[in-house]
C-alpha cells in the first residue's frame, strides 16, 4: 500500500496544502511564500528521501510566524498519515549532519509522543525572509503533529545558514532512516505494546 498522504489546512491565518510519499525520491515542489524556507524544505525532502509538496498562503503581511508553524503542523499531521500503522518501521532514526563549521545531529523516535528537544543555538535574526526563531516553532509543530520525540543537538557552528540547513538536513536523514520499512520485522509494529 502507498504510503503517501495529502493533508489541507485552511485558518484565518493560513492556507496550506501538504502532500507527502514516504517511498519517494527526495522530489520537492515547495512554494511557501518564504524563500529561506523553501530551502530548507528542499534539503529536509532530498535527503529524508521523501517526495514532498508544500503549498502555503499564509499572513506574510504580519510576519512568517504562521505561515512556518502551520506548514509543520500541517507536514506533521500529513506524515502521521502517510505512516499509518507503522507496521514494519525502523522506528528510530538518528544523523550528524556537518556543514561546514556546523554540525547537528538529530535523533527521533517515532513514539505516538509529539515532543521536541531542542538545543540548537540558532542566531537571533534573519536570514533572507526568514525569522531564525521559527526554526523551533517549526519543529515543535513538526513533532507534536507527526507524534516523534525529536531531539535536535547542536554540536558546533557559527553562521546560521549553515545551521539551519545541518538540522533540516539531519531531521531529513534521520526521518528516512526511522520511517524505512525494516524486512526483518515482517510487518510488526516495533513496540512492546503491539502499538504506536
Ligand atoms: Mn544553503
Amino acid at each position: 500500500m502507498a504510503r503517501e498522504a495529502t493533508i489541507t489546512r485552511t485558518t484565518a491565518e493560513t492556507d496550506i496544502a501538504v502532500t507527502v510519499n514516504l517511498d519517494g525520491t527526495g522530489r520537492a515542489d515547495l512554494s511557501t511564500g518564504i524563500g529561506f524556507f523553501d530551502h530548507m524544505l528542499s534539503a529536509f525532502a532530498r535527503h529524508s528521501r521523501m517526495d514532498l509538496a508544500v503549498s502555503v498562503a499564509g499572513d506574510l503581511e504580519v510576519d512568517g510566524h504562521h505561515s512556518v508553524e502551520d506548514a509543520g503542523i500541517v507536514l506533521g499531521q500529513a506524515l502521521g498519515a502517510a505512516l499509518g500503522d507503522k507496521a514494519g518501521i525502523a522506528r528510530f532514526g538518528s544523523a550528524f549532519v556537518p556543514m561546514d563549521e556546523a554540525l547537528v545531529l538529530a535523533a527521533l523516535d517515532i513514539s505516538g509522543r509529539g515532543q521536541l528537544h531542542w538545543a540548537v543555538e540558532v542566531p537571533f535574526g534573519m536570514v533572507g525572509d526568514f525569522d531564525t526563531q521559527l526554526a523551533r516553532e517549526f519543529f515543535i509543530a513538526l513533532a507534536a503533529n507527526a507524534g516523534i520525540t525529536l531531539h535536535m543537538r547542536q554540536l558546533a557552528g557559527d553562521n546560521v545558514h549553515h545551521i539551519l540547513e545541518a538540522a533540516f538536513k539531519a531531521c531529513g536523514r534521520a526521518l528516512r532512516e526511522a520511517v524505512a520499512i525494516d524486512g526483518a520485522l515482517a510487518g510488526e509494529v516495533p513496540s512492546t505494546k503491539g502499538v504506536l
